[in-house]
């Protein structure tokens, strides 16, 4: 059985018994070609699309619970995250009546801290206690609202994090804090919290630009000698 590049730019598959020609398919080159350039957009258009895991909104959630949302990524990647955090009613900042957001990817805290989202008393109540990623999100301090019971929105973005193959699991959580300098937990008829529009896209990591570039290079010369030559190769 032989592997043919032809000239006119066709691969042949060709299967000759005593000179008699029993199998012969054509694929023309310019396809191949055409195939693979449409694979390799569709790899990096779909890298670049953002995928929304969790449209939401959620229901109105009290403090002290969490909120799961579970994703399938093809491969362990770099991804871009980004998710709306909802406050209801006087949900607080840094003060006497403090609640705590973090967020856990697959088990490990990548964000912890405190916003005023509807309750507090003055502009310097949002802390961020841990951000390792180097998150920002879009109302760093009092998110406009003042004291007025009417809750408000952050808008948190990652531009890295680190998914791994197959299921990938984000925890949302919210706390009150009781101590001897905090009230404690409020409940809904005081404030409530939630997540919406939770999107994940895929950021193609340098080694793999570099094999995709690498490869597509790499056909194309090899498609250019075997034009050169016009030989018929013999699989082994
Ligand atoms: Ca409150
Ligand atoms: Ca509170």
């Amino acid at each position: 059985m032989h592997l043919i590049f032809d000239v006119d730019q066709t691969i042949k598959l060709k299967q000759t018994v005593n000179g008699r020609v029993l199998i012969e398919k054509g694929v023309d080159m310019k396809l191949v070609l055409s195939l693979v350039a449409l694979m390799m957009g569709g790899v990096i258009g779909g890298s670049a699309q953002a995928a929304v895991v969790y449209a939401g909104p959620t229901a109105e959630m009290a403090t002290d619970s969490s909120f799961s949302v579970n994703f399938n990524s093809g491969m362990a990647t770099t991804a871009a995250l980004s998710f709306v955090l909802n406050g209801y009613a006087s949900l607080d900042g840094q003060n006497f009546y403090e609640d705590d957001f973090t967020l856990t990817l697959n088990g490990t805290q990548i964000f912890a801290g405190t916003f005023n989202l509807g309750g507090g008393s003055d502009t310097t109540q949002a802390v961020v206690f841990s951000n390792p990623l180097g998150a920002t999100f879009t109302n760093p301090t009092n998110n406009g609202t003042g004291i007025c019971f009417c809750g408000g929105q952050e808008t948190f973005s990652f531009a890295g994090v680190q998914l791994l193959a197959g299921n990938n699991e984000l925890t949302f959580a919210y706390n009150s804090v009781a101590d001897a300098n905090h009230a404690g937990f409020q409940g809904l008829g005081d404030e409530g919290w939630g997540v919406q529009n939770v999107t994940v896209s895929a950021v193609p990591e340098l080694s793999t630009w570099a094999m995709m570039i690498l490869g597509f290079c790499g056909l194309g010369l090899w498609a250019s000698r075997l034009k050169q030559q016009g030989r018929a190769l013999t699989p082994t």
